[in-house]
């Protein structure tokens, strides 16, 4: 009976959201609102890459189609839909997009109290090959909506409200961290409707795996390259696992699920690493840290990071508690 029950009782992100919010009284559903437009954006872009593979045939990403009109390349398609989704949603204020140069500043008469910074298609370079990629998003509130600034966005990451990503794999699965606990949810394709499959992820304190690009190893500092070496040649235990595909979403995906830790470093030749404050390093290090993680920056704790600019970058190491904490060791040895 529970499995019928199950099957006539679908716990939509919408319904979920709402549960949440119901037990705050004072508030207003602003939030389960910008969320349905944000489950919009990543449903647009499900479909989309969907239909990737079959972009020779219905002409997609670059191709020119028979009007002779260059078609979108999928990430500056899908920051489109995203950027429309959100300034409709008449909850948000100010957006910050990887795919943008300059922050957007609603329209006025448009505004709700939300900022939203976020990576509508990260990972793209896989798109061609078929690996996974993702969205991801982060959210900051302000008090005042007539009275913004960039400083509203330039906030550490444990300002954030709430963050999430979107990883258009096998299945369309949306992970979401509203400030306590962390939920994910899969798109089921029959219904449109994103439906709770991995309630309240814990990451597992220690790991097998380890995550990143070796191929970087030549720059690397002193702990990083101590630690990965400890990863292979442990002196207490078997070696981890290297498992490493070059979209963030994926990488952190299977981390949340099953252990592990991500490191994106600094190097010789990038002294801020590469991924971006943001929209990269703070929604997934908020996940992380929800979900019982760690996520440390080689010097301090992530989420308290300022950024500088809305596109700055920052070394970043993530993943299991234990795992983490042996690493935060070796930066700390090295002072
Ligand atoms: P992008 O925003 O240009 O797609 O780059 C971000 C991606 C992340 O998804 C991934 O973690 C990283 O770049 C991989 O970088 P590298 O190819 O240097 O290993
Ligand atoms: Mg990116």
């Amino acid at each position: 009976h529970e499995a019928d029950a199950m099957r006539t009782d679908l716990m939509t992100l919408t319904r979920y959201v709402l549960n949440e919010q119901s037990k705050h009284p004072e508030s207003t559903g602003d939030y389960t609102i910008l969320l349905a437009h944000i489950v919009l954006g990543c449903k647009f872009v499900c479909s989309a890459v969907n239909k990737a593979g079959l972009a020779s045939l219905v002409g997609l990403a670059g191709d020119t189609n028979i009007q002779g009109e260059e078609q979108k390349k999928m990430d500056v398609l899908s920051n489109e839909v995203f950027v429309k989704a959100l300034v409709s949603s008449h909850r948000t204020c100010i957006l910050v997009s990887e795919e943008d140069e300059e922050a957007t500043f609603v329209d006025p008469a448009l505004r709700g109290r939300y900022c939203v910074v976020f990576d509508p298609l990260d990972g793209s370079s896989n798109i061609d090959c078929g690996v996974s990629i993702g969205t991801i998003f982060g959210i900051y509130m302000v008090d005042d909506p007539n009275n913004i600034s960039l400083n509203d966005v330039l906030q550490p990451g444990k300002n954030m409200v709430a963050a999430g990503y979107c990883m258009y794999g096998s299945s369309c699965t949306l992970v979401l961290s509203s400030g306590n606990g962390v939920n994910g949810f899969t798109l089921d394709p029959s219904l449109g409707e994103f439906i709770l499959t991995h309630p309240d992820i814990k990451i597992p304190p220690k790991g097998k795996i380890y995550s990143v690009n070796e191929g970087n190893a030549k720059n690397w500092d002193n702990p990083t390259a101590k630690y990965v070496e400890k990863c292979k040649y442990p002196t207490d235990g078997p070696p981890k696992s290297l498992r490493y595909i070059g979209s963030m979403v994926a990488d952190i995906h299977r981390t949340l699920l099953y252990g592990g830790i991500f490191l994106y470093p600094a190097d010789q030749k990038n002294p801020n690493g590469k991924l971006r404050v943001l929209y990269e390093v703070f929604p997934m290090s908020f996940l992380i840290e929800k979900a019982g993680g760690q996520a440390f920056t080689g010097k301090i704790r992530a989420l308290d990071l300022i950024p500088e600019h809305i596109h700055a970058r920052s070394p970043v190491f993530l993943g299991s508690c234990d795992d983490v904490e042996e690493l935060k060791e070796l930066y700390a040895a090295e002072k």
